[in-house]
């Protein structure tokens, strides 16, 4: 199929939408971003960015110079939409389509023969085709691939994205993709869209795979932290250290365990398990358990914190709870970055605050703590660190892995001492 998509319309401009329109307009196609935050569509439009993504603000203050990308609040005519909008879970971790749903509502009016409607939201099994039946129900002058199937006025097909935030430019371009199309003739467009930029493989199947193969691989590395979490609770308990134990079982062949920490968290691993377990709850009864003893990590980080102040409260009688300082060493959701969004490291450190001790919170990449925590929380930088009785590793942040912490009361999450 020659390409025929000189003007594509992207909506939600997030984590994935704007570095996704932003890389497609680096590669010549005119790009209509659109995003329902009045505030992002201005910055955008005046070539800056509301999120952090290193090279990121250089790629789209030069497109929009260069009139490859605007930004504006609803949708407009296209060769090709891609939709990339949040996908949450409600409070029973039932998935919350209710954005993909507006997406489809405002871009139906737009359509026009031929188009491709990409969904690329990390989505449970189906949503593709229930996608696919809201943008049928608003526009019965047209047809669509779950009724017409190869002889559909418009193609629809799941991308879903699988960068890491923090190299969301490099992957976009590197990283085979999964093309889901509903049918092959769909995938087959939108192979033709992706291959734009992509130089990894672009492979296809069908929408249900591709969407869960996505949950897979989220839900595989979940399984995998957890299997490391368990094991650090299971060491602590034996007196062994984990992260010798991980490192020399890795030493096998066909052994790859992941890293203990104080959690999972993102906006990814800690969410997509669910829409699997929502989907297939009879069945999916190790990832369901895995999303478990994940969640549940952070508590026994704040339980091993109480063991050391009794420890500390024993040594110091004069002393009482309200005299005890700990140290945080990160508040980010993992190394190097500075997203605090679904941290475990954020939600030890506020939990500890609540509890009366007076918190010192070391986070190289911030220069100011969130508004909405508890006062005693107090952002210092790596040198001041002495002042604290209790020393909490949160992170494994590059500027931690060269600090000495002997002859200081540790709790290390990262197997930095
Ligand atoms: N974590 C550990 N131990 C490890 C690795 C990670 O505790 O050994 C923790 C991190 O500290 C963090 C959480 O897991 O709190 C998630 O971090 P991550 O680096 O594993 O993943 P994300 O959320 O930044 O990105 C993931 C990636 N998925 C996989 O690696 C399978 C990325 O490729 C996806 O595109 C992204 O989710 C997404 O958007 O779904």
């Amino acid at each position: 199929m020659s390409n025929s998509f000189k003007h594509i319309c992207v909506i939600g401009l997030g984590y994935i939408g704007l570095p996704t329109a932003a890389t497609f307009a680096a590669h010549g196609v005119k790009v209509t971003g659109v995003d329902v935050n009045q505030h992002a569509v201005d910055m955008i439009n005046q070539g800056k960015v509301h999120i952090v993504e290193p090279d990121l603000d250089a790629l789209v203050r030069d497109v929009v110079a260069q009139d490859k990308l605007s930004a504006q609040l609803t949708p407009i005519e296209a060769d090709a939409y891609i939709v990339a909008v949040p996908t949450p879970f409600k409070d029973d971790y039932q998935p919350d389509l209710k954005y993909i749903e507006a997406a489809a509502k405002a871009l139906a009016p737009f359509l026009k023969q031929g188009n491709l409607v990409i969904l690329e939201s990390t989505s449970p099994v189906e949503a593709t085709e229930q996608m696919s039946a809201w943008l049928s129900e608003a526009r019965p002058d047209l047809t669509f691939p779950q009724t017409m199937g190869e002889q559909a006025d418009i193609l629809v097909a799941h991308c879903p994205e699988r960068v890491l935030p923090g190299k969301v430019l490099q992957e976009l371009i590197s990283n085979d993709r999964i093309i889901g199309g509903m049918t092959p003739r769909c995938s087959k467009a939108a192979s033709t869209l992706y291959r734009i930029f992509v130089k990894g493989a672009c492979i296809e199947t069908n929408a249900r795979t591709a969407e869960m193969c996505k949950l897979t691989e989220n839900s595989f590395r979940d399984v995998n932290i957890a299997f490391a979490n368990e094991l650090s609770m299971i060491c602590d308990k034996l007196d062994i250290n984990v992260w010798e134990l991980v490192s020399l079982a890795n030493r096998h062949p066909r052994v790859n365990i992941l890293q203990p920490g104080p959690g999972v968290g993102g906006h990814c691993i800690a969410v997509d398990p669910w829409f699997i377990v929502a989907k297939t709850p009879e069945q999916a009864r190790l990832i369901r358990t895995a999303r478990e003893v994940n969640d549940a990590k952070p508590e026994w980080v704040i339980d091993q914190v109480k063991i050391k102040i009794a420890d500390f409260l024993q040594a110091h009688p004069d002393k009482t709870i309200r005299d005890v300082t700990i140290a945080c060493y990160g508040l980010a959701f993992k190394p190097d970055i500075d997203d605090l969004r679904e941290s475990p490291a954020l939600e030890i450190t506020k939990r500890l605050a609540e509890q009366g001790l007076n918190v010192l919170a070391i986070e190289p990449n911030i220069e100011n703590l969130p508004h909405n925590i508890p006062q005693n929380i107090r952002l210092i930088s790596v040198d001041e660190r002495d002042s604290a009785d209790i020393h909490l590793i949160l992170v494994d942040h590059k500027q931690f892995k060269e600090l000495n912490y002997d002859a200081r009361l540790v709790i290390d999450t990262k197997g930095l001492q």
